[in-house]
C-alpha cells in the first residue's frame, strides 16, 4: 500500500447487527483502518444478531467515522432512556445486559442525525423536499442539542408517535421536535405539501393517493442526499438521491458507496 493512496470514505448502508456481514463488506473492499472513512447511515443495531459488536466497534473508531442516527438506533436510546417497552422483533438483549450498554447509550445518543461533506448529505431516512439545506441543518442541529443535552430523558418518553404529520415553523417542545426526527429517521412517503405518512413501506405501485417517495419530488437541495431506511427499493440512483440500504438484514445484501468515485460495492448476506 502507498503512502500516497488516496483515502477513501465509505458510506455504508443499514448495519442493523448484521457484523459478520460489515466485516466481510470492509475485507472486500480493502478497507484501511488507519486511511480510510467509514459513514454510516444510521440502524447500526437491531433486527440482526450482532448488535453488540457492532457498536463497540463504531465506537471505537473514533473520529474515523460519522454516524447518523436512525430509528432502531433511536428505539434502543427510548428502551435505555425513556423506560419504552421492547418489542418482540427486537434483537437487544445482548446489548441491554451488556457491562458497557450505558456507555453505549450516552455515545449513541451524541451522534448527529444529518451529516455534510465530501459534496453530499447523508441523513437516515431523507430529507423532505419542502427544507432546504440551511433549514435541514438547523432543524437536525436543534434536536441534537436535545439529544445530547441534559433533558434527553424526558425526549425519549415522548419520543413515539405519528403526530404532527407535517411540518409548520410554528410547532414548539416535543410535537415540533417529534416531527424533525420523524422527517429525519422514519419518513418514506409524503405529498406535495411535505405531509408524512407511515402505514406504507411496501411497493411504490401502491403508493396512497396523492403521496410519493420523498425523493420523487423535486429538491431544495443541490447535493446528492445519501440515505438508508428503505430496504424495499433495493438501493436508489438518481442523481440527487442515492439510496444505500440494500436489506442485508433480510438476507440479501450489504452495500457501501464510495464517494471519491461513486463505486457501489456489495457483499451478499444469506
Ligand atoms: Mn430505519
Amino acid at each position: 500500500m502507498s503512502v500516497s493512496s488516496p483515502v477513501s470514505t465509505y458510506v455504508i448502508g443499514d448495519v442493523q447487527g448484521c457484523f459478520a456481514q460489515l466485516e466481510a463488506l470492509l475485507h472486500k473492499v480493502r478497507y484501511r483502518r488507519k486511511r480510510d472513512r467509514l459513514w454510516f447511515v444510521g440502524d447500526l443495531i437491531n433486527r440482526g444478531p450482532d448488535s453488540l459488536a457492532t457498536l463497540r466497534f463504531v465506537r471505537k473508531l473514533g473520529e474515523r467515522a460519522v454516524t447518523v442516527l436512525g430509528n432502531h438506533d433511536l428505539h434502543f436510546l427510548a428502551i435505555v432512556f425513556g423506560k419504552h417497552p421492547t418489542r418482540s422483533s427486537d434483537t437487544l438483549d445482548e446489548l441491554l445486559g451488556a457491562p458497557d450498554c450505558l456507555k453505549l447509550a450516552h455515545w449513541l445518543r451524541g451522534l448527529p442525525l444529518l451529516h455534510k461533506g465530501r459534496g453530499v448529505v447523508m441523513t437516515h431516512a431523507g430529507i423532505p423536499h419542502i427544507w432546504s439545506l440551511k433549514q435541514a441543518r438547523r432543524r437536525a442541529r436543534e434536536v441534537e442539542a436535545v439529544l445530547g443535552g441534559d433533558r434527553y430523558r424526558k425526549f425519549f418518553r415522548v419520543m413515539y408517535g405519528n403526530e404532527p404529520a407535517v411540518w409548520s415553523k410554528s410547532l414548539e417542545g416535543i410535537a415540533r421536535q417529534r416531527v424533525i426526527v420523524n422527517y429525519f429517521t422514519r419518513m418514506r412517503f409524503v405529498n406535495a405539501a411535505g405531509e408524512l405518512e407511515f402505514l406504507h413501506k411496501g411497493p411504490l405501485e401502491n403508493a396512497p393517493r396523492g403521496f410519493r417517495p420523498w425523493f420523487e419530488f423535486p429538491p431544495h437541495i443541490r447535493r446528492p442526499i445519501v440515505f438508508g431506511h428503505w430496504a424495499s427499493l433495493e438501493g436508489v440512483h438518481r442523481k440527487r438521491a442515492i439510496g444505500v440500504d440494500t436489506g442485508c438484514v433480510w438476507g440479501r445484501s450489504l452495500t457501501a458507496l464510495r464517494l471519491e468515485d461513486g463505486k457501489l460495492l456489495c457483499v451478499g448476506c444469506d
